[in-house]
């Protein structure tokens, strides 16, 4: 107690201290002649080829950056949408950097043309209705056209026909990974809800429901070429956004609710992998990581692995720890081998009903009635 009367003492006499000096400087005002604090010529000169200078900066740092960064961007999009969002991106991007170039021309030019001079004074100018006009009309008419033009897009891309042939695909996010459902024959996904979430049944899907009865859960994500894929996104926890950065597509999925989705791959796995772009990024990489491996080895590490490209599928809204791992690979298949992995995974309600079945069998028998090559799964589940 005593030590924060002393504080409050201490801070109390450094407040009356600085009241103090500042009444002394007013004493002053009038009598002083120092002029140290009031621009020259010559200050103004400084300032206005500083001017120059920064803009040279943002000019050089510009171009610097696009020519060293530039190449890293996202390439040649894999769906069918992908051209239409990249065409608005550059557009805006153009748009941005033209504006951006005059506008800081003129407002570092200005700057130093009309610098402080001594004996200058500023001229009173109060407005001017014809060129406030133009400064307005022309960025409301540029924009209003982007609008609209972006608009008109994003309806075209999120318009999915009810009638049309799709894939139904659920993602189901949770910290930190993912999970997919497919539809089945019926291409209708069963009922779920958290509070079903039991064992096997991680996404909770009410088994009961007679859609539910030929979905498939899987944590790799086959999709085929050619055909549109309509994701239904659901969330068990926090805000997540399914992102697809080589599909130009991303939705968030939000607890409580289904999201959508839905875009047609243009490319396989190994189509995009042959792409000239892509074999020299890839080689780019490995190129990289050789020369780290020699460096690990030489410290007695072991050798990184060669990177071959894949698609991914990421989550986009910082979700928590992990959220920076919280991938799921995308193979795009041909429609044959598609239909071909899909034939080989096991239905959920067999899983469901393989977890419950009595463990008294042991591993041999229960592995005949499972379709697919989860047989690991239900050996370990029928010994507990
Ligand atoms: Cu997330």
């Amino acid at each position: 107690m005593t030590s924060l009367l002393v504080i409050i003492v201490l801070v109390l006499l450094a407040v009356a201290l600085w009241q103090l000096t500042k009444i002394f400087d007013l004493t002053q005002v009038g009598s002083s002649t120092d002029t140290s604090e009031i621009a020259t010529d010559k200050d103004n000169n400084v300032q206005g080829y500083l001017m120059f200078g920064f803009l040279a900066f943002l000019y050089i740092f510009s171009i610097y950056g696009l020519l060293k960064w530039g190449p890293l961007v996202l390439h040649t999009p894999a769906s069918e949408h992908g051209g239409e969002v990249d065409n608005l991106m550059n557009i805006t991007w153009v748009l941005i950097f033209i504006v951006q170039a005059i506008t800081q021309l003129l407002l570092h030019y200005f700057s130093f043309k009309y610098k402080g001079k001594e004996g200058q004074k500023a001229l009173f100018f109060a407005d001017n209705n014809r060129l406030e006009a133009i400064w307005s009309v022309i960025p409301a008419v540029v924009l209003a056209g982007l609008i609209l033009y972006g608009l008109y897009a994003w309806t075209n891309i999120m318009f999915v026909d009810e009638d049309e042939d799709t894939v139904v695909i659920e993602l189901y996010a949770q910290q930190f990974k993912w999970t997919a459902r497919y539809a089945g024959e019926d291409n209708v996904l069963g009922k779920a809800n958290v509070r079903l979430i039991e064992g096997v049944n991680t996404l909770g899907v009410d088994m009961s429901d007679p859609y539910a009865q030929d979905d498939i859960v899987v944590s790799e994500l086959h999709i085929p070429k050619g055909k549109k894929v309509h994701f239904k996104m659901r969330s068990q926890d926090v805000l997540h956004s399914a992102y697809f950065p080589h599909f130009r597509a991303q939705m968030n999925c939000v607890p409580g609710m289904v999201t959508e989705f839905a875009f047609l791959p243009v490319y396989t796995t190994a189509e995009y992998r042959e792409l000239p772009y892509m074999i020299e990024k890839v080689a780019n990489i490995n190129a990289l990581r050789a020369k780290k491996s020699a460096e690990l080895i030489a410290k007695g590490g072991t050798a990184l692995d060669p990177y071959a490209f894949d698609y991914l599928l990421l989550c986009n809204k910082i979700c928590g720890a992990s959220h920076y791992n919280m991938q799921m690979k995308v193979i795009v298949d041909t429609p044959e081998d598609y239909k071909k992995w899909l034939s080989e995974q096991a239905l959920l309600v067999q899983q469901v009903k393989e977890s419950k079945a009595p463990a008294a069998v042991e591993g041999a028998v229960q592995v005949d009635s499972l379709k697919g090559n989860d047989t690991t799964a239900v050996v370990k589940m029928a010994m507990k």
